[in-house]
C-alpha cells in the first residue's frame, strides 16, 4: 500500500530530480535517477503506483498489445525470473500486481508521495531550477523535471447536452471506481466503442438487464486471442530473455518479434486470404507483427486487410442491420487496433441494441435518459468509454511556465512544439516522457520509458561533466524534427483518418499526427544526436553556487 502520504513540511524541499507520475515511466525514473545517486522526489495524484493500470478498473480492462510476458520492465533479470504472468493479455489487475511487486522489490514508494497533485510548475531562470507547487501546499525545487504523465491519462468527457443532469450512475472508463460496479438488472449506455468499450461491452452484457451502445465510428476489432500461460512458456521466456531483450530493442515496436517484409501486393488474392485467416486464428497482435507491412502505407493492401475484416463481422453478427451499422469505413490500423473477446457476438444478445449516432444523432440527457433522433432509451448507467486527451492532454493539463513565464499552452497552440519527443525549446531541463514527436504509445511502453530516461540520464551527464546548468533545444531544431515526423508519417494512412493519433477526438486540438512513427529508428535518431554532443540542442553554464545541484 501506499506508505508516502505524509503531511507537507513547512520550507521548500529541494531535490535534483522531481518527477510527475508514477506510473510505468514514472516508476522507471525513480530507480534510474536513483540509481545515479540523484536525490529524487515523484508525485502522483493516485494513492499508489500504476497510473493508467491503476486508473483502468473497468469490466474487461486487458493489455491490448502483443502482451505478457513481455509488456514489461526489462531492467531487471531478476523480475523475469520471479514474476509469473498468467495469461498473454493479462488482466488490468495482474498488470497491477506486477508494477506493485516492482516498486515493492526496489522500494520505489520511499521516493514518491501520492494523493498528490502538481498544480503548478515553473522555470526560474536565475536559479536555473524548476519549482513545483503541490495540491498539499508544498514548494518543491529541482534542477531536472520529468513529466511521466501518461499519455493516455487525462480523460475525455464529451460536452453533450444534458449530460450533468443525468441523475443515474455514470462512470468513465479511465477513472473506474474502486469498488465493485454491479449491472444487475440495470439499463446501461455504453457512448465509445474504441478499445475501452469493445473490452467493457461484452462484460457489462453479461449482467446488465440491457446496454444500448451508442457508436460514433464503427471500428475494426481483431480476436485477443488470449491464452493461459503454461510453466513451460515461462521456463522458455526465462531461458531466451538475453535473446529476447535483443530482439526487443531491435523490433519496431519494442516486441519480441523478427522484422516483417511482406507485402500484401506480392501475394494472391486467395494467399492473403489464407494468411489472414491464420491470424484471425491466432489472435493478438499478429496481425500488426506478423501481417503485411504495405497495410500501413498502400490503399490496396489496406483494402484487402480492412475487406477481411468486414467479411469476419457479417460472418459473427447475425442480425444484417447491425452488422450494416457495424462496418468499419476508414483504412484499418489507421485508428489503434483493438484487441477483442466476444464483442462481435455481443451484437447476438437479446439485450443488446446498438445506436448509430451518424444516423441517430444523440439530442440530450434528461435526468433518467438519452434522447436520440429516433427516440428515447430510458437508462440507470452510463458507461462513458470516451477515451482520452491523449499524447499531448496530460503537458497540457500540467502547463508548466517555462523561460520569461510563458506557459506550455501558450507555445503549444498551433502544433506540440518539442525537439526528440522529449525536450522543448524555452523549457530548460524538462523532459516528457512518451510525449508528443515521440513512439510513445506506438512502442512497448515500459521498454520505451526505460530507453527514454537512459537517454536523459546520459543528457545529465554531459551536464555535469561539461559544468553546464541546463539544457534545451533550439527553435530550429523543433522544427526539423516537427518535419521528420510528419515526413514519416505523411508516407502512411496514419494522418489520414480521424483517431486520438491525431487529435480529432477532442475539440480544438491541433490536428496532426504527432507520433514518431519510425520505431526503433527513433532511439538510433536520439543516440545519433548524444553522440554528436547533442546536436541541435544549446546550453549554460551553472550560474554560481545557489543553483548547483543540492
Ligand atoms: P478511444 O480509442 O479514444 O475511444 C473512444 C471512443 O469514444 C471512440 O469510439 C470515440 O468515437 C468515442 N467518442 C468520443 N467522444 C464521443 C462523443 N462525444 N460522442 C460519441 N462518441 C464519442 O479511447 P479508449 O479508452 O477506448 O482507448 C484508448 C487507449 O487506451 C487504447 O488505445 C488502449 O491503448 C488503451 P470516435 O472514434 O472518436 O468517433
Amino acid at each position: 500500500m501506499a506508505s508516502e502520504n505524509e503531511a507537507p513540511k513547512s520550507g521548500a524541499e529541494h531535490y535534483d530530480v522531481v518527477i510527475i507520475g508514477a506510473g510505468v515511466s514514472g516508476m522507471y525514473a525513480v530507480h534510474h535517477f536513483r540509481e545515479m545517486g540523484l536525490s529524487v522526489r515523484a508525485f502522483d495524484g493516485a494513492s499508489d503506483v500504476g497510473g493508467t493500470w491503476w486508473y483502468n478498473r473497468y469490466p474487461g480492462a486487458r493489455v491490448d498489445g502483443p502482451g505478457s510476458p513481455y509488456y514489461c520492465f526489462t531492467f531487471s533479470d531478476e523480475l523475469m525470473e520471479e514474476w509469473n504472468w498468467e495469461e498473454t493479455q493479462s488482466e488490468q489487475s495482474a498488470v497491477l500486481e506486477y508494477v506493485e511487486f516492482v516498486a515493492d522489490k526496489f522500494d520505489l514508494r520511499r521516493d514518491i508521495q501520492f494523493e498528490t497533485w502538481i498544480e503548478d510548475a515553473r522555470y526560474d531562470e536565475a536559479t536555473q531550477r524548476w519549482t513545483v507547487k503541490t495540491s498539499r501546499g508544498q514548494q518543491v525545487t529541482c534542477r531536472f523535471l520529468i513529466c511521466a504523465v501518461g499519455a493516455l491519462s487525462t480523460t475525455n468527457v464529451p460536452n453533450i447536452p444534458g449530460i450533468d443532469d443525468f441523475k443515474g450512475e455514470t462512470y468513465h472508463t479511465g477513472r473506474w471506481p474502486h469498488e465493485p460496479v454491479s449491472f444487475e438488472g440495470k439499463r446501461v449506455a455504453v457512448i465509445g466503442t474504441g478499445s475501452s468499450g469493445i473490452q467493457a461491452i461484452p462484460e457489462i452484457a453479461k449482467t446488465a438487464d440491457h446496454v444500448t451502445v451508442l457508436q460514433r465510428t464503427a471500428q475494426f476489432a481483431f480476436p485477443a486471442g488470449n491464452r493461459p500461460l503454461t510453466d513451460e512458456d515461462r521456463a522458455q521466456a526465462r531461458a531466451d530473455w538475453e535473446k529476447t531483450k535483443a530482439m526487443m530493442v531491435a523490433h519496431p515496436g519494442g516486441f519480441p518479434h523478427p522484422g516483417n517484409d511482406k507485402a500484401a501486393l506480392d501475394y494472391t488474392p486467395e494467399e492473403r486470404e489464407a494468411h489472414y485467416e491464420k491470424l484471425w486464428k491466432i489472435g493478438s497482435f499478429h496481425f500488426f507483427l506478423n501481417g503485411y507491412m504495405d497495410v500501413a502505407t498502400s490503399e490496396e493492401a489496406n483494402k484487402s486487410l480492412s475487406d477481411f475484416v468486414r467479411k469476419k463481422i457479417r460472418e459473427i453478427v447475425k442480425d444484417p442491420e447491425t452488422a450494416d451499422k457495424l462496418m468499419p469505413d476508414h483504412y484499418v490500423m489507421t485508428k489503434r487496433p483493438i484487441l477483442e473477446d466476444g464483442y462481435w457476438e455481443t451484437y447476438n444478445r437479446d439485450n443488446v441494441t446498438l445506436v448509430d449516432l451518424r444516423e441517430d444523432p444523440i439530442e440530450r440527457f434528461t435526468e433518467t435518459s438519452v434522447i436520440t433522433a429516433s427516440g428515447e432509451h430510458p437508462l440507470d448507467m452510463l458507461v462513458l468509454a470516451t477515451g482520452y486527451d491523449a499524447i499531448s492532454g496530460s503537458m497540457l493539463r500540467l502547463n508548466p511556465k517555462g523561460r520569461g513565464g510563458v506557459s506550455l499552452k501558450e507555445r503549444w497552440t498551433e502544433r506540440f512544439h518539442n525537439y526528440l519527443g522529449m525536450t522543448v525549446n524555452g523549457f530548460p531541463n524538462l523532459f516528457m516522457i512518451h510525449g508528443p514527436g515521440s513512439p510513445g504509445v506506438f512502442y512497448n511502453m515500459p521498454l520505451g520509458a526505460e530507453r527514454q530516461m537512459a537517454w536523459i540520464g546520459d543528457f545529465v551527464r554531459h551536464l555535469e561533466k561539461h559544468g553546464l546548468g541546463v539544457g534545451e533545444p533550439t527553435i530550429e531544431s523543433e522544427e526539423a524534427w516537427a518535419n521528420e515526423v510528419s515526413g514519416i508519417a505523411n508516407a502512411t494512412l496514419f494522418p489520414r483518418t480521424d483517431s486520438w493519433w491525431t487529435g480529432a477526438n477532442v475539440e480544438g486540438k491541433p490536428r496532426y499526427f504527432s507520433a514518431y512513427l519510425g520505431g526503433s529508428i527513433y532511439y538510433m535518431r536520439i543516440g545519433d544526436v548524444a553522440s554528436k554532443d547533442y546536436e541541435g540542442f544549446v546550453f549554460e553554464p551553472v550560474r554560481g553556487e545557489d543553483a548547483k545541484a543540492s
